[in-house]
């Protein structure tokens, strides 16, 4: 059986991050992605400042209900989105149609660009969505604006944000500290309400990470459709978008993306080779 995974989040035009991360991903886990795009994001290859197109409110639906068509999916994730009305419409449709698994990336700022996405938004995400989700996945920043705390720079710091963003209501949150926390290795935290698991890994100094929380939130509702438990399908989507980060690839001279279909070299499949083979 392929599980069916849907991904509500925005289409990034370079083709590494948002929507794309999403459907690579669960491709390369065997998974069969679906997606709803709330917005379009592009950069300006010269100021590097992103714009984000929302998409039409009422194409946002008919995508949420053409995913849903045929029943029951096996995990939903959601990143960019966009606009108030489409977080209304998410809260009613994910509380109304079912899924067995929601994994939120609480995306509020982009690499290229440190400003915090649409602070608007963040209240109403707090609100109605994080109660939804089996897992909330900021990175430090998110994790500082979803906290509340002013700093984030020790492992006893990054304990407090995770308790205070279990306490809004999550079942579990796993802070994606990566190679900006302020330490020998990036450390990202996973707390379920009863143990905190720290991840360490060696940072690892590349400008091929763009794209990573997003391919490291939709590794975790791939795992988790296909069986894991949410620290196993943490634990597996590091080392996958470790690789991805190893080995990504420039889009341009700013932006280097993860590759990912590194972890299973999807750079090897279907060859010239393979079609000779074939004949
Ligand atoms: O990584 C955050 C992010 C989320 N969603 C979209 C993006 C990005 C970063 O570029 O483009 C669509």
């Amino acid at each position: 059986m392929v599980e069916k995974v849907l991904t509500i989040a925005g289409s990034d035009a370079g083709g590494g991050a948002g929507i794309q991360a999403d459907l690579k991903t669960f491709e390369e886990y065997g998974t069969f992605g679906i997606s709803t795009i709330t917005s379009i994001l592009t950069v300006d290859p010269t100021t590097r400042v992103p714009d984000i197109y929302p998409v039409a409110i009422d194409v946002v639906e008919k995508q949420l209900i053409t995913a849903f068509s045929g029943g029951e999916l096996s995990a939903v994730k959601i990143g960019l989105l966009g606009s108030l009305e489409v977080i209304n419409l998410i809260e009613n449709q994910l509380t109304s149609l079912t899924q067995k698994h929601l994994v939120l990336d609480p995306v509020m700022a982009v690499k290229t660009n440190n400003d915090v996405l649409q602070p608007e938004l963040v209240n109403e995400m707090i609100e109605r969505l994080i109660p939804l989700a089996d897992i909330v996945t900021p990175n430090l920043v998110e994790a500082q604006i979803l906290s509340g705390l002013s700093v984030i720079e020790t492992e006893e710091h990054l304990k407090e944000a995770a308790l205070k963003i279990y306490n809004l209501g999550a079942k579990s949150v796993v802070i994606k500290g990566g190679s900006r926390f302020p330490s020998e290795t990036a450390t990202d935290l996973f707390y379920d309400g009863t143990n905190f698991h720290f991840i360490h890994k060696p940072k690892i100094i590349t400008k091929t990470n763009h794209g990573a929380g997003c391919s490291f939130a939709a590794a975790i509702t791939a795992g988790l459709a296909k069986g894991l438990s949410l620290y196993e399908a943490v634990s597996l989507a590091k080392k996958y978008v470790a690789r991805a980060i190893y080995e990504g690839i420039f889009l341009n001279e700013h932006t280097g993306y993860v590759w990912h279909g590194a972890y299973q070299q999807a750079e090897n499949r279907m060859t010239k080779g393979e079609y000779i083979n074939e004949q």
